[in-house]
Parts: structure tokens; C-alpha cells; sequence
């Protein structure tokens, strides 16, 4: 029970939508004892491991619930994990290439505490040579963070490691520009290479690109060209005029679907070599995926966070090319150390290497600086964004809405008026769980900066305006601005693929129950068995066999959610006047269903007040945290 200046809250509904609920449950928690797979990796002559979509979780999934501790490695133990892997690639005679799409930034507390933090988690990312990389959409977003590669470019791997040769790793940017101002003159340039040909250790040639889907939102000075733009140019059909042994394309782009502009590329490509293999790396949707558009060439995105690492293998050609398929696989590997340490057939004593620790210690170090180890207090219990539906206890959204906005939120001049808020549930990015909340977990579960502003208006009216959002839906009232465009369109693709996921598990006759503890009662009212497996995720591809390394019980998703979220208000009628507080965020939407319903007010910006001036929004979590948990 939470009490506030309106009286107790937890109980009430808020003045949006609401949904029959199921059962209130507890999560499953287990000792973090992790699966360890059983399959091992299927090498070819040329291999990958790549990841995409980082978002600075660099130092790995720290909590207890599942599935997080599966995505418990950091990036030290990868780049130790790495290492191993090149050493057997050496020792095997095959290619070994480490490749990233991009997106490192807006995420997790490192790279969200400050841009500058955000660029020092670069450097560190710099520390584990990589063969390609790409920019993502969040690196272009801010001219500095673009500024920051391109100052970079010609040293980006010797920063911190140490290493001798600089052209160790590479950043490829085939389509993306930014204007520089230098010695007096203005420049318009590719932010890194635009290609790199280069040999491989066993003497195989590559030819490599990186690029990005057209997207619009980036910054001022910052030119993105279409893919299927620079498939045409003449520097591209030059680049590829000579064929090396293969191709590869490390994009910013998923494998297949709307934003993917992968075709354009492999036409040109194979219009001049039809049976030279391509290998493509992708990113941006934040699922695991991979398709093959011909024997010889495969797409494969290894989802986000630094919760997988894909694997990716194939045979060559043979010296008399028969023109045959191609052995291709691919293996999403959970990132942890056991999965790391069972695929390199190494001990706890003898995992980690030199650089492995040094970027651990790195990683600490600025963690530390940026005090993100900071606790506001323990989390009773687990708080999931999509594993229950709008309304459920245990919805991170539903609690924002009832507990969290109404206690935390406040204004001292206003303490006297009634009020409810209006926000965007979008605006809440991360599950929460149960123990500590730290700075860490609040800069993930809410990044942005949105503020409040309040206007007077009948309750009634108010209640009326937010269902008249839930109904329209996000983004339908209100033409969004083209990041929100590209956040949206990340955040559905992702969610469809969890529903499928979870909807495929109940058709096939999987039991809720079995996500559930022991002491758990099931819906039925049944005890449940300790379940066998561990949640995560169950990827069902368009490439032949199983892709997942360890195979899980799929995470539960509910898709009865809301896009606005409304505060609940007792004991005041409809017709009163009270705050309508809402967040800048929310406020296109508001005012386009505010004149929908009730054009008479002809309610506009300038009938708003700053609420609660200089609360941020993530700032109210923690505030929540230090009075409630
Ligand atoms: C773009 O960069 C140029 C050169 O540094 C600068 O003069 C100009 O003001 C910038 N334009 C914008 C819109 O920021
Ligand atoms: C990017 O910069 C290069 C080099 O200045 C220039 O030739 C090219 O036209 C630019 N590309 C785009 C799409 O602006
Ligand atoms: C690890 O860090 C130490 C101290 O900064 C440095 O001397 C050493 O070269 C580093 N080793 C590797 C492999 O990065
Ligand atoms: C092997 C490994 O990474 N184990 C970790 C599993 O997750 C728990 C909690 O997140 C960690 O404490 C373990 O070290
Ligand atoms: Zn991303
Ligand atoms: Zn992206």
C-alpha cells in the first residue's frame, strides 16, 4: 500500500484501459546455476563470431532473475572467449573473424550516464580488435558521438590494447558521411573506410563493407546515402570488381523486412561473381535471425544487449569450383562464461586472458567513476515490460502508473491540487528486478530526459483525453518524429518476435506452469514440477537446423499492454477541476485527441505550465526507490 497526498493508491486502477488479469505469480528463480550446451560448434574453413546491438551493456546482465543470468558475461570474458577461438581457428588452419553492426550506444548506465561516458565506453570497446565494424543509428544520432569515431579512425584499435597494428580492426562506413571543418575547410567524407580489402591469416582474400539502412533521424552534418543508392556508385563497382575468395557485408540492417536493404548489394555483387561467397552480418531489429538468399551466401543478426554471440561457419569452394551450396551454419551462443568456456574446452584457471582482464578492469574502473554501482534500494519483486499484461502486480508499467509517478512525483507549489498524469509507457525501456536498484538499473529501465507540464481541466475531461490516446494507439494520432519512428519500429519488431515465440510454445502444448517456481500455485491451482529448462529465447529462422546453442523455454509475453499510461485519482468527481500533468513526450498525442474530443477548449502548448520543474523522468525511479524499496 502506498499512501500519497491523494490517498492509498495500490489498489486503484488507473484511468486508461483495463484487462482481465491472470493470477498473481512469482517469477521462477533458481540458483544461477547455468545450461550448459551439448552441441558443439560446427567449425568450417571460414568462421565468425559477431554481435550487433550492444547498447553499452557492456558489462554483461548482473541480475538473478532468468533469464539474465544466461547473458551474464561481460565483455572481458567475450574477448577472452575470442581469443580462444582465434587461437583454435590458428591452430585448425581456418579463418576466424570477429565482426560488429553497430548500435553501442543508449542503453545500459555506461554509455547513458553522459555522451562522454558513452565515448569511453568506445575506447573500451576498441580494446578487442574486431576485423569490421559498423556504425548504428544511435552512433549518428548526435554529431558528437559520429565526431568521436571519425577523430578515431586511423587509431581506433591502439587506444587502450596496446596493439602494434593499427589496421588490426577496421571501421567501415560504405555509406555514411559527416561534414569537418579542417585547416579552414569544409569536408564533406566518409566517417571511417568506406572498404578494406585485406588477407586473411591463412592467405584468403577479403573484400568488406560497412554500412547502414537510410535512415532520416540522424544529426545535422551527417549524410546517410541508401543502400540501394550506393550499389550503383562507381566506387562500389569498382571495390567489387575483383573477386576475393568472399565477401563481407557488416550492416546496420536486419537480414530480412521492411528496413533491410541487403539486396541491392548482393544483386551487384552477383551479377559480377555469381558463385563468390557472401557472408553478411546484421543488426537493428534486436532478434536473433538468419536467412540464406542463395547457397552461397548467409544473413545472420545475432540480437541485442549482449545477450548472444552469433556463430557463424562455411566450407569454401573447392579448387574445381562444381558450383554446389555451401556448408553454411550459424549458432546463437549464449553469452556467458560457461557457454564460453564448454565451446573452448577451457577451465575456470585457464579462461581468462590478459586482455580479457584488462577490459574487465576497464570496464570496472569507469563504472566506478561513473558511481552507476550506486544502490537507491531493493526491489521486492520482479517487474516485467511485456511478460504480463497492462494492470498485472507485476507490470512494470502498471506499477510506473500506481505507484511509482503518483508517490515520486511531485511539486511543492501544487501539493494541494489534485492531479493525474499522462505519459508514455514507451517511455520505460527495461524489465526491473527483484534486489538491487542501482543508478545502473535506473538509467536502463528509463535513458530519457522527458519532462512535465500541467494544464487545468475537469477530471472527467482528462480521463477522457487518455482513453481517447490508448485508442488511437501511439503514434497513429500523431505523426512521430523519425527517431521515435525508428524506436518504435525496433521495439514491435522485437515484441512480435517474443509473441511468436511464447504463442508457438502454448500451441505446442507448453504449460505456463512450467515458467513458474515450485512453491508456486499454476492458474490451476496445481503445485508445479522445478522446470527442466531455463527461459530465454527459441529462435526459429528462415536456415536450416536448430540455431540456438542452448535450447530454453520461451520468456512469457502478454500482448495486452498500453501506449499511455494515465495515475489513478480517488475521491475527487468527474466534474472537478484538477493538474492534468503530462510529459513532453506524450504532449503531440494528448493535444491531437484533446481537440478530437473536445475541440471547444482548443487546447494548445501554450495552456501548459512546467510541472515539477527539473524532474526528469529517470530521476523519479530512484527517488521511488530510496522512499518505497
Ligand atoms: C556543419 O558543419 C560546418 C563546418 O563545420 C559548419 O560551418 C555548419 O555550421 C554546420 N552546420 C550545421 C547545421 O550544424
Ligand atoms: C561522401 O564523401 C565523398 C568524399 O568527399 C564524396 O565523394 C561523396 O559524394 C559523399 N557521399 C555522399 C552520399 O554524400
Ligand atoms: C593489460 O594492461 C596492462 C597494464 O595497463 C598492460 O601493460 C598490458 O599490456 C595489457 N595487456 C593486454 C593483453 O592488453
Ligand atoms: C558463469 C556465470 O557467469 N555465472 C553468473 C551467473 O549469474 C549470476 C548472477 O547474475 C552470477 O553471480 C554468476 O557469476
Ligand atoms: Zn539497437
Ligand atoms: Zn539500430
Amino acid at each position: 500500500m502506498i499512501r500519497t497526498p491523494f490517498g492509498v493508491l495500490s489498489s486503484l486502477a488507473g484511468c486508461a484501459l483495463a484487462f482481465a488479469l491472470p493470477r498473481q505469480q512469482d517469477e521462477f528463480r533458481g540458483a544461477p546455476e547455468l545450461p550448459v550446451p551439448t552441441r558443439p560448434l560446427d567449425w568450417g574453413d571460414v568462421n565468425f563470431l559477431s554481435t550487433s546491438d550492444t547498447h553499452g551493456w557492456l558489462r554483461g546482465h548482473q541480475h538473478n532473475t532468468w533469464p539474465e543470468p544466461n547473458y551474464s558475461g561481460d565483455f572481458g570474458s567475450f574477448a577472452s572467449f575470442a581469443s580462444h577461438m582465434r587461437a583454435k581457428a590458428d591452430a585448425d588452419g581456418v579463418d576466424l573473424l570477429l565482426v560488429d553492426a553497430g548500435d553501442h550506444h543508449d542503453g545500459s548506465g555506461l554509455v547513458s550516464s553522459s555522451p562522454e561516458a558513452a565515448g569511453l565506453t568506445d575506447d573500451i570497446f576498441g580494446m578487442l580488435p574486431y576485423d569490421v565494424l559498423a556504425l548504428g543509428n544511435h552512433e549518428l544520432y548526435k554529431y558528437e558521438a559520429a565526431r568521436w569515431i571519425y577523430d578515431r579512425r586511423e587509431r581506433w584499435w591502439v587506444i587502450r590494447a596496446g596493439a602494434s597494428d593499427s589496421r588490426n580492426g577496421r571501421f567501415l562506413t560504405s555509406n555514411t558521411n559527416i561534414t569537418v571543418e579542417e585547416d579552414g575547410k569544409v569536408l564533406d567524407v566518409p566517417i571511417a573506410d568506406r572498404f578494406a580489402k585485406f588477407k586473411t591469416k591463412q592467405g584468403r582474400k577479403v573484400t568488406a563493407f560497412g554500412v547502414i539502412f537510410k535512415f532520416k533521424a540522424h544529426d545535422r552534418n551527417i549524410t546517410v546515402q541508401a543502400p540501394s543508392k550506393m550499389a550503383k556508385e562507381a566506387w562500389f563497382l569498382d571495390a567489387i570488381r575483383d573477386a576475393p575468395d568472399y565477401f563481407v557485408l557488416v550492416g546496420h540492417m536486419p537480414a530480412r523486412g521492411e528496413t533491410s536493404e541487403w539486396l541491392p548489394l548482393y544483386d551487384a555483387i552477383r551479377e559480377q561473381h555469381p558463385l563468390v561467397p557472401i557472408f553478411i552480418f546484421g543488426g537493428h531489429t534486436h532478434v536473433r535471425d538468419c536467412v540464406q538468399y542463395d547457397g552461397r551466401t548467409i544473413a545472420v543478426v545475432p540480437g541485442r544487449y549482449l545477450e548472444t554471440i552469433a556463430f557463424t561457419s562455411s566450407t569454401l569452394p573447392p579448387a574445381e569450383d562444381d558450383g554446389k551450396a555451401l556448408r553454411m551454419n550459424r549458432r546463437y551462443i549464449d553469452a556467458n562464461e560457461v557457454s564460453y568456456r564448454w565451446h573452448t574446452g577451457t577451465t575456470e584457471r585457464s579462461f581468462n586472458t590478459a586482455l580479457g582482464l584488462n577490459i574487465s578492469e576497464a570496464l570496472f574502473t569507469l563504472a566506478s567513476d561513473l558511481k552507476l554501482s550506486r544502490v537507491y534500494g531493493d526491489v521486492p519483486h520482479d517487474y516485467f515490460l511485456t511478460r504480463h499484461p497492462y494492470g498485472h502486480p507485476r507490470s512494470i508499467i502498471t506499477v510506473f502508473e500506481r505507484q511509482i509517478l503518483p508517490e515520486a512525483l511531485e511539486d511543492e507549489k501544487r501539493r494541494d491540487y489534485p492531479r493525474i498524469v499522462i505519459g508514455n509507457a514507451g517511455s520505460l525501456r527495461f524489465d526491473v528486478f527483484k534486489g538491487t536498484f542501482d543508478k545502473n538499473d535506473e538509467l536502463t529501465v528509463s535513458p530519457f530526459t522527458t519532462s512535465f507540464f500541467y494544464t487545468r481541466l475537469k477530471l472527467g475531461v482528462g480521463k477522457a483525453i487518455a482513453n481517447e490516446m490508448n485508442r488511437a494507439g501511439a503514434s497513429k494520432l500523431q505523426p512521430m518524429s523519425a527517431q521515435e519512428e525508428d524506436e518504435a519500429h525496433v521495439q514491435r519488431v522485437y515484441n512480435e518476435w517474443l509473441a511468436a515465440q511464447w504463442n508457438t510454445y502454448l500451441e505446442n502444448g507448453g504449460d505456463e506452469a512450467d515458467v513458474y517456481e515450485e512453491s508456486d500455485q499454476t492458474p490451476l491451482g496445481r503445485p508445479v514440477p522445478r522446470k527442466p529448462k531455463t527461459l530465454g529465447y527459441v529462435t526459429h529462422d528462415a536456415c536450416p537446423g536448430r540455431g540456438d546453442d542452448i535450447e530454453h523455454i520461451p520468456v512469457p509475453f502478454s500482448p495486452n499492454q498500453v501506449d499511455f499510461i494515465c495515475t489513478p485519482l480517488s475521491g475527487v468527481s468527474d466534474n472537478e477541476e484538477v493538474d492534468v500533468v503530462v510529459m513532453d513526450f506524450a504532449m503531440d498525442d494528448f493535444l491531437v485527441a484533446a481537440r478530437s474530443l473536445r475541440p471547444d477548449l482548443r487546447l494548445n502548448w501554450n495552456d501548459f505550465k512546467p510541472y515539477a520543474e527539473g524532474t526528469l523522468i529517470n530521476a523519479i525511479f530512484s527517488k521511488y526507490a530510496k522512499i518505497a524499496w
